[in-house]
């Protein structure tokens, strides 16, 4: 996959390509990543990106030009309505980012990501350039770098070979749709906190229906909304094939953490 981002800010992204599972990504050329500053679409002397608002009020807004000649200089290929790559504006406005939309652009060849520092762009980008607006939240964040990092982030990740097994992605809470299991390393008790028996019993069958049981309550506790939509399906999350045995409880848990 061929990632552009448009920013007036390209030196935000260098931490996060240069480290971790992106430079392996970037490395094995499963990705390439490209940093276009918008300013440099600028043709006069002061290179401006924005101007005032018509019509008057507050802020700037980013001026059509350079995002339109950068766009166009880095996608020789036909406009998206024509089968070229997407183009995505990063906006409060946008559509909400999810797993969903990020297994959707993980399916593309290339991504073009436009990135507003702005209380606003012109009209014009989002009728006539952009195909998706996307935003990751409702909060206010100073610009659209870091909302485009996360969304890069989360589609990355999802290429085939980046994670080092197709299984790790698989395991993803959002897939199954459940908040994950709590989960335990050595010692075995920490400060008179236990380990829940069950982990260290060594049966496999009964391990995996405690922790399906912890993420069931888990999200049921914690995250409602997404407990209506799981999905519970045998394969995605076996069912135990018995009744559940009686294993530690959340409560229990919570007990064992207090003392
Ligand atoms: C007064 C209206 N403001 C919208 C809530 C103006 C405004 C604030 C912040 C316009 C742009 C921005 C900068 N934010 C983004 O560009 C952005 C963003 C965000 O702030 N939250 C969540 N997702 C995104 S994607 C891009």
């Amino acid at each position: 996959m061929r990632i552009d981002i448009l920013t007036l800010f390209p030196q935000m992204f260098q931490g996060v390509f240069d480290t971790g599972i992106f430079q392996r990504a970037v490395a094995d050329k499963l990705v390439s990543v490209n940093l276009y500053n918008i300013r440099d679409y600028t043709h006069d002397k002061h290179r401006t990106v924005d101007d005032y608002p018509y019509g008057g009020g507050a802020g700037m807004v980013l001026k059509p030009e350079p995002i339109f000649e950068a766009v166009e200089s880095i996608r020789p290929g036909p406009h998206p309505e024509s089968g070229g790559p997407p183009v995505i504006l990063m906006t409060p406005q946008g559509r909400l980012f999810s797993q969903k939309l990020a297994a959707e652009f993980a399916r593309q060849e290339r991504l073009i990501l436009i990135c507003g520092h702005y209380e606003g762009v012109d009209e014009r980008i989002r009728q006539h350039l952009v195909t998706d607006e996307i935003s990751i939240g409702d909060y206010v964040l100073s610009g659209g770098e870091l909302a485009a990092m996360v969304v890069i982030d989360a589609v990355v990740r999802l290429l085939p070979g980046v994670l080092g097994s197709e299984a790790s992605a698989l395991d993803d809470s959002h897939v199954s749709g459940l908040l994950e299991y709590p989960q335990y390393t050595r010692p075995e008790v920490y400060r008179g906190w236990l380990v829940p028996q069950v982990l260290l019993s060594g049966n496999h069958a009964q391990i995996a229906r405690w922790r399906r049981e912890q993420a069931i309550i888990r999200t049921r506790e914690r995250r409602p909304d997404l407990l209506a939509k799981a999905n519970l399906s045998p394969g995605v999350n076996p069912l135990p094939e018995s009744p559940l045995e009686p294993t530690t409880s959340a409560e229990e848990i919570e007990e064992s953490n207090n003392h």
